[in-house]
């Protein structure tokens, strides 16, 4: 079967899109599609998230109830948590999360389980696209076989394509619709029909020649960012040697108006992509005899940052004569990047453990995010009422925009500040740098 009658189901609406995976990057994509007028089915296997997303309730920062509520309220956009409707849907986006094993080896094990349920119901005319960040050769080496496993082949029966999701958690600025959107094709009918299809949403598609090139576009991006960002941390700590202050040393170096691109030193390097997607490409390569050296020396970099703020935190309680076993201190911000309330993957909470095995007293504020599980033990406090001179130290972890930085310098004895959150504060005496 050719792709002419999806096409045509396509450019008319018609044709019902599934999404495997409502998470952040799922449901903004089934928002974009609903919204340029196609009927979406997510498929989600947490209840919960089921049933709020059918209330026309958003469980990500980037989507508001009221851009999701009236795709859900008119039939455009519903959840469900059976695979059967997939035979329904004419395309499918895989939108599931690739984490890594506690090996730091790639668990696709999301994918898998989802492909196999593609398989059980793929039929003549169907699109499927995988979106999940993985390792190059995964669309072809894992989902084609399985798929064509139907006796259905690929570019004929059915389409195969990687897309790379590029959702950023946080940026008012770039959404799924204006953001650029790589797509690599398993033929070239595969490529073409899903450029057909996501120029229905994305105002630019950008076609490579293959899904593995596809794949490698996404874990260079991601890359680039993990080793720049190790870098960084590297020069604040060259800095500090060097008794010059880095973040000036950046913003001097950003006037460069070509062939310069800044990045933060900061207490690590947070989230479930930046530390995790590189991982994917190094054990790769291994696999094929390479060695990833800048990939490895970046972690080895950005994972000692936490140890760093710590040492700052010592350094700083010292310069009042007191140790850091026993000294009462509060982390301020705990999500992994400013205004944002996700906290996987947080230095903070690195930072936290490595100050509690010394024997401080660690409690947190953060405005976002008001309590953590307790694996952590480590206690919420409030800030207000003058609670911050407690603290024999505060260290600013995530610089949210919601924090008065005058006031907490103001309040507290001492202040590490690990994001130059403190720039424009007067009273410098009181504030350890990075
Ligand atoms: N960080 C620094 N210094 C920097 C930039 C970031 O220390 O100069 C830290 C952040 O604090 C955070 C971590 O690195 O802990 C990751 O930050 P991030 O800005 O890369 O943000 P993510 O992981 O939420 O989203 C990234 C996307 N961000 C940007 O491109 C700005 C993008 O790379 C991907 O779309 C997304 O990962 C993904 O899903 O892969």
């Amino acid at each position: 079967m050719d792709n002419k009658t999806l096409k045509e189901k396509i450019k008319s609406r018609e044709a019902r899109i599934g999404i495997v995976g409502l998470g952040y990057v799922g449901l903004s994509l089934a928002v974009e599609f609903a919204r340029s007028g196609f009927t979406v089915t997510g498929v989600e296997v947490d209840q919960n998230r089921v049933e709020m997303i059918n209330k026309g309730l958003s469980h990500t920062e980037d989507i508001t109830h009221s851009s999701l509520k009236p795709l859900v309220d008119s039939g455009k956009l519903k959840a469900v948590l059976s695979f059967d409707v997939l035979n329904e849907m004419d395309s499918i986006s895989i939108c599931v999360p690739t984490p890594l094993r506690k090996t730091k080896d790639p668990d696709i094990s999301n994918i898998v389980a989802a492909t196999e349920e593609i398989k059980k119901r793929l039929r003549r005319g169907q699109l499927i696209v995988l979106e999940s960040t993985t390792y190059p050769g995964t669309t072809e080496e894992v989902l084609l076989p399985a798929l064509s496993s139907t006796g259905l082949k690929a570019g004929e029966d059915f389409f195969l394509a990687f897309s790379p999701e590029r959702v950023d958690p946080g940026n008012s600025v770039f959404s799924t619709s204006n953001t650029p959107k790589v797509i690599g094709g398993i033929t070239p009918a595969c490529a073409e029909i899903t450029e057909f299809l996501y120029q229905q949403v994305v105002e630019k598609v950008v076609v490579v020649s293959s899904t593995g090139s596809a794949e490698m576009v996404k874990l260079l991006e991601n890359t680039f960012r993990a080793v720049n960002i190790a870098l960084v941390n590297e020069v604040a700590l060259m800095c500090d040697r060097l008794k010059v202050n880095v973040w000036e040393v950046i913003d001097a170096a950003s006037t460069k108006p070509f062939g310069f691109m800044p990045f933060y030193p900061g207490p690590g390097l947070g989230g479930h992509c930046i530390p995790v997607d590189p991982h994917y490409l190094s054990w790769k390569l291994r696999a094929l005899n390479y060695k990833a050296r800048f990939i490895e020396l970046a972690e080895d970099i950005n994972m000692d940052m936490p140890y760093h703020v710590a040492n700052r935190v010592a350094e700083g309680l010292n310069l009042q004569k007191k140790p850091v076993n026993g000294s009462e201190i509060l982390i301020l911000g705990v999500a992994y990047k400013k205004d944002v309330s996700d906290y996987r993957e947080s230095p903070a909470l690195d930072v936290i453990r490595i100050l509690q095995d010394r024997g401080a007293i660690v409690k947190y504020h953060d405005p976002r995010i008001k309590s953590l599980p307790p694996v952590y033990e480590v206690e919420y406090t409030e800030i207000e009422d003058g609670r911050l001179q407690h603290f024999d130290c505060a260290v600013i972890i995530t610089n949210h925009s919601d924090y008065d930085y005058g006031k907490i310098v103001a309040e507290s004895h001492l202040v590490v500040d690990t994001r130059n959150a403190t720039r424009d504060v007067v009273e410098k005496e009181k504030i350890i740098a990075l």
